[in-house]
């Protein structure tokens, strides 16, 4: 085994061993396959997770023994687009309104609390990049889908929704922290750290705040801000105005650590509607990759374009890229 693999794939590696469930092994398995760097050294590890993840779709798919129909609860939600984004929280706090405003997706929104009892996800556009936002049955204590937590535990981002008019807005928030906890997702910065477990495994969260049209909402806001402090961010939106939904998806985008560059062929002007996207830190070698294998394979040289001064500059495969970078491969 290469030596040189990522914390990261390392801890999700220890969770994958001790999960049962397929659901949720599978999603593991797609995050280890994202966090692995891909160089010969781990063509084997590549092969034989590409194998494990192929297994453990059929066995998700499979028809259960003597004809009865899977019900199983929605507990896995397909990655598409460059991340997800899980919207979770309290009942009526906007959350179905979110998914309204920026993506294609059928929600229902409702002046009733618990209108959304299934999981729906839809893709909202952010410059160039597709986000994928996932919308939830709402947690409370009356009502809550265990599955729910499956859901947050396995997302690149949480996003607690909240509501600017809501006058209980800080014990909502504490219930809501507790009772994700309590159902064993582990919020980043938001719960303290368990020291039995690695913290890469928490799942990085932020706050989006509807109703900042709401009268006193600046003072709830203000309230909410306090008891949350540097520990993560909040974004005030108002869906009635269409405000501040542009920043919450720039820096949704942002949280996934992730760097844009992009191709061209010689002669011509890149394509910068089509990124390829990459970790923070990848190199000339990995965006060959994230066109084909073959492509990295055969590279001589790139010519690379970018801010970092570069232009037209020959760069070998090992040469760290930054966001904005124009490449063009030569082999
Ligand atoms: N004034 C104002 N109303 C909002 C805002 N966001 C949502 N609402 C209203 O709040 C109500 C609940 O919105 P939903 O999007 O259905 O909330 P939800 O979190 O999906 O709620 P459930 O799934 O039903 O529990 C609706 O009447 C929305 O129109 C906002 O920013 N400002
Ligand atoms: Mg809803």
């Amino acid at each position: 085994m290469p030596a040189n693999l990522p914390p990261q794939y390392v801890e999700l590696e220890n969770q994958y061993r001790d999960e049962k469930d397929p659901k949720i092994r599978l999603e593991l398995a797609q995050r280890m396959l994202r966090e692995i760097p891909k160089h010969k050294g781990t063509d084997h590890l590549v092969g034989e997770l590409k194998r494990k993840i192929s297994k453990l779709k059929v066995q998700i798919e499979k028809p259960q023994k003597h004809g009865a129909t899977r019900h199983s609860a929605p507990d896995h939600i397909p990655r598409e687009g460059a991340g997800q984004f899980v919207l979770f929280g309290p009942p009526n706090a906007g959350k179905s309104s979110i998914l309204a405003a920026l993506t294609r997706a059928h929600v229902e929104v409702t002046e009733w609390p618990y209108a959304t009892h299934k999981p729906v996800a839809g893709m909202a556009q952010w410059e160039n990049v597709q986000l994928q936002l996932v919308d939830t049955p709402s947690i409370s204590p009356q009502f809550c889908e265990p599955y729910v937590f499956n859901i947050i535990r396995t997302t690149d981002v949480a996003v607690l929704v909240m509501s600017l008019g809501d006058d209980d807005i800080l014990s909502e928030y504490d219930y809501i922290i507790n009772r994700v906890h309590e159902g064993k997702v582990r919020l980043r910065n938001l719960v303290d750290p368990d020291p039995k477990l690695p913290t890469a495994l928490d799942v990085p969260v932020a706050i989006v705040a509807t109703g900042n049209d709401i009268p006193d909402s600046d003072t709830r806001l203000a309230l909410l801000s306090d008891v949350v402090g540097e520990r993560t961010t909040i974004w005030p939106v108002s869906l009635t105005q269409g405000t501040g939904l542009n920043e919450f998806l720039a820096g949704a985008y942002k949280m996934l650590g992730l760097i844009r560059v992009y191709t061209k062929a010689p002669g011509h002007e890149a394509d910068l509607n089509d990124p390829i996207l990459l970790p923070i830190g990848g190199n000339v070698g990995d965006a060959a990759r994230g066109i084909h294998k073959e492509i990295a394979e055969q590279l001589q040289f790139a010519r690379i374009w970018g801010t970092s001064g570069f232009d037209g500059s020959r760069v070998t495969a090992d040469h760290e890229v930054a966001d904005g970078d124009v490449l063009e491969f030569h082999f």
